[in-house]
Formats: structure tokens, C-alpha cells, sequence
């Protein structure tokens, strides 16, 4: 599997596929990944991503959250399968969208929420807030607003498995847009000169902003930025938990096992818009309204269950129980009181 997942040069890949994409190869997939009692487990996540977003928007509306607010609704399936792969003290960065990242590493919802909130009892005490959070425990390294930099720490991460020789990768996520910063390049060329155990998770949600790939790529195969650092790369159907895992899975075991860096681009969609302020006037509605109604990542999970006889009560019981996890995490966070004014300087600097 290993020499599989290596051997997509970027010249197989070429060949592989009508478009000159890399598709995940059928035979190679573990059909254990379509069995009812995966595709629940990963149901029950991406649902409570979802619903936790979904409270979170709520929250912003009413003015429980100040600052930025990036939601990560649609986009659910591509966390969700690479987390999948993962195992505790693998290591995960990414940008400011970054809720569902955190939530999928297994950080609670009630610490997540009340940092939204800015709260004594959020991850950073409430002086974070969305962007910014950060849970060691959880292998989960924030959180980072300033566009793609958190690509080359992501890159540190790595280097510091592959120093410490402790198996784990680090998984950096970064945006379509973000994938045009020249701070990438840097880094994915030490990581394929070093070999150490980075995946590049390109989410390409079709937009930067209100800019969308093709108005601002010379070069819209995103996965293939790597070819000129000798980086093999796929792209990846990221409204499909399923096919998301099957990647993620041959992408981290060759990178654990010291064959170097890999670049997986997720074709995903974020519903709405880049930040709670953006009224997203730069795309229609009936893109949108198609995305929803034909390509959800979760109806696509659901439906699957229900033909393989899973009773839709029990899907509803799901639904119940993740909704209760946010309303908690609402309730939790509303009620604990803002940071003191005293602890405006702590925490700014470690100590070495
Ligand atoms: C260095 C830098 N330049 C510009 C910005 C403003 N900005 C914030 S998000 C963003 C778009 C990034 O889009 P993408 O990487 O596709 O991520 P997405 O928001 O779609 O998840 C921009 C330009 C910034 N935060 N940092
Ligand atoms: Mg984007």
C-alpha cells in the first residue's frame, strides 16, 4: 500500500485519470469503510461539527460572539475522514476555520464554545476566540488567522516526529487561496528534502473570499504544486467521508513510515459565506441550493444507511444527542464569566 500511494507520481497521475486527476483506485478501497457501524460513527461526527457550527452562527447572531466567525458547514466530510486516519499524538494545524478541526481532534465543545464567546473558560481563557486555539492534549496546534501560515509550522510539526523518531505525521490543512502564498513553497520543499511526515490538506472550497480559483491560479490542480519538489499529490471527492478516509489512510501510512510529504486536495464547498459578514453576493444561489441538495456530505451518509436498513429513528436519536452536546456547550459558555481584566498580560510569553 505503501509503494501504492508513493508511486502516484506526478506523471501516473497524469495518466491515471480522464481529467489528469488521481482518483482514489476502487480496488484498493477497504470496503470495512462502507459498513453500517463506521458510516454511523462518522454520521454522528460530521452531524456534530455541523449542528455545533450551526450554534455557533446562532450565538454570532445574537451577539455572543465578537470578532471573526469562520464556519466550516459543508465542508464537514474532509476533517472528519482524515481524523479518521489519525491516532493520538499525530499532530493537526490548520487555518482559522478551524471549529470542525478542533471538535473532530475530540477538543470539547463546551471549551471551544465558550473561547468563541470569549470566556475565562475557553481554550485560551477567552482571549483567542475563534481563531485562535490551541489544545496540546488533542495534538491540535491551532488556529491561525494570517493566511497560510501555518503551513511551514506545520512543517516543524513534522520535522519534530520525524526528529523525535515517534511514528506520528502532522497534518497541515490550508485553503485554495492560501495555496497561492509563496511561504508554502518554501515549505513543502524542506518537507520533501527533509522527508518528513507532512500532509498537505488543501481545501479547496472553491473560493477565497470572494475570489474564486480560477480568477486567481495560473493553475487550477492544486494538487500538483508539489511537482516540482518531487511531492506526489490527488485529488480527493471532500464531500465524501468515505473516500476521504481511503485517501487520508494511504497518504499518512507512507508518510509514517519515512517515504516524506503528500499533498491531498479536497473538493469541498462551503455553504455560507467567508465570515459571518459576508453577505457572499459573488456566487448564486442555485450554486449553492445544488451543493446542498445533491453533494451534502451528510444527507450523502444518511442516505446510505438507510439502504443498508438503518432506521431513520436512529438517525434522528443521533441528531438529538449531538444537539444536545451544543446546547450545552451554549448554555456552558454563556454562563462563564469574561476573563478579568488582570489577565490581560498572562500568558502573552512562555518562560524557556
Ligand atoms: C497574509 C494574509 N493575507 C490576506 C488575509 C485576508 N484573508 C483572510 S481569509 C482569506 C482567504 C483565504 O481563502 P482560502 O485559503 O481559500 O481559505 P477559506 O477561507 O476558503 O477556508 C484572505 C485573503 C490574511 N488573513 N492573511
Ligand atoms: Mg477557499
Amino acid at each position: 500500500m505503501v509503494q501504492k500511494a508513493r508511486s502516484l507520481s506526478p506523471t501516473n497521475q497524469r495518466a491515471s485519470g480522464a481529467n489528469g486527476n488521481s482518483r482514489i483506485n476502487a480496488k484498493n478501497a477497504d470496503e470495512s469503510l462502507h459498513s453500517p457501524a463506521i458510516l454511523l460513527e462518522r454520521y454522528r461526527s460530521m452531524l456534530l461539527i455541523r449542528r455545533f457550527e450551526e450554534k455557533a452562527g446562532q450565538l454570532y447572531g445574537m451577539g455572543a460572539i465578537g470578532g471573526f466567525c469562520h464556519l466550516y458547514i459543508g465542508q464537514e466530510a474532509v476533517v472528519t475522514g482524515i481524523q479518521a486516519a489519525l491516532i493520538p499524538g499525530d499532530s493537526i494545524i490548520t487555518s482559522y476555520r478551524d471549529h470542525g478541526h478542533m471538535i473532530a481532534t475530540g477538543m470539547d465543545a463546551k471549551g471551544v464554545m465558550a473561547e468563541l464567546t470569549g470566556r475565562r473558560d475557553g481554550y485560551s481563557h477567552g482571549k483567542g476566540g475563534s481563531m485562535h486555539m490551541f489544545s496540546r492534549e488533542k495534538g491540535f496546534f491551532g488556529g491561525h488567522g494570517i493566511v497560510g501560515a501555518q503551513v511551514p509550522l506545520g512543517t516543524g510539526l513534522a520535522f519534530a516526529h520525524k526528529y523525535r523518531e515517534d511514528g506520528h505525521v502532522c497534518v497541515t490543512y490550508f485553503g485554495d487561496g492560501a495555496s497561492n502564498q509563496g511561504q508554502i513553497y518554501e515549505a513543502m520543499n524542506m518537507a520533501s528534502l527533509w522527508k518528513v511526515p507532512q500532509i498537505f490538506v488543501i481545501e479547496n472550497n472553491r473560493y477565497g473570499m470572494g475570489t474564486a480559483v480560477a480568477r486567481i491560479a495560473a493553475g487550477t490542480k492544486l494538487y500538483k504544486r508539489g511537482e516540482g519538489f518531487g511531492i506526489p499529490g490527488r485529488t480527493v471527492n471532500g464531500m465524501d467521508v468515505t473516500e476521504v478516509e481511503q485517501a487520508a489512510r494511504e497518504a499518512v501510512s507512507a508518510a509514517r513510515k519515512g517515504q516524506g510529504p503528500y499533498i491531498l486536495e479536497m473538493e469541498t464547498y462551503r455553504y455560507r459565506g467567508h465570515s459571518m459578514s459576508d453577505p457572499a453576493k459573488y456566487r448564486s444561489k442555485e450554486e449553492v441550493a445544488d451543493m446542498r441538495d445533491h453533494h451534502d456530505p451528510i444527507n450523502h451518509v444518511a442516505k446510505l444507511l438507510e439502504q443498508a436498513g438503518v432506521d431513520e429513528e436512529k438517525l434522528k436519536a443521533i441528531d438529538n444527542e449531538v444537539k444536545a452536546i451544543c446546547s450545552d456547550a451554549a448554555e456552558f459558555a454563556l454562563a462563564s464569566p469574561e476573563p478579568d481584566a488582570s489577565e490581560l498580560w498572562t500568558d502573552v510569553l512562555v518562560e524557556a
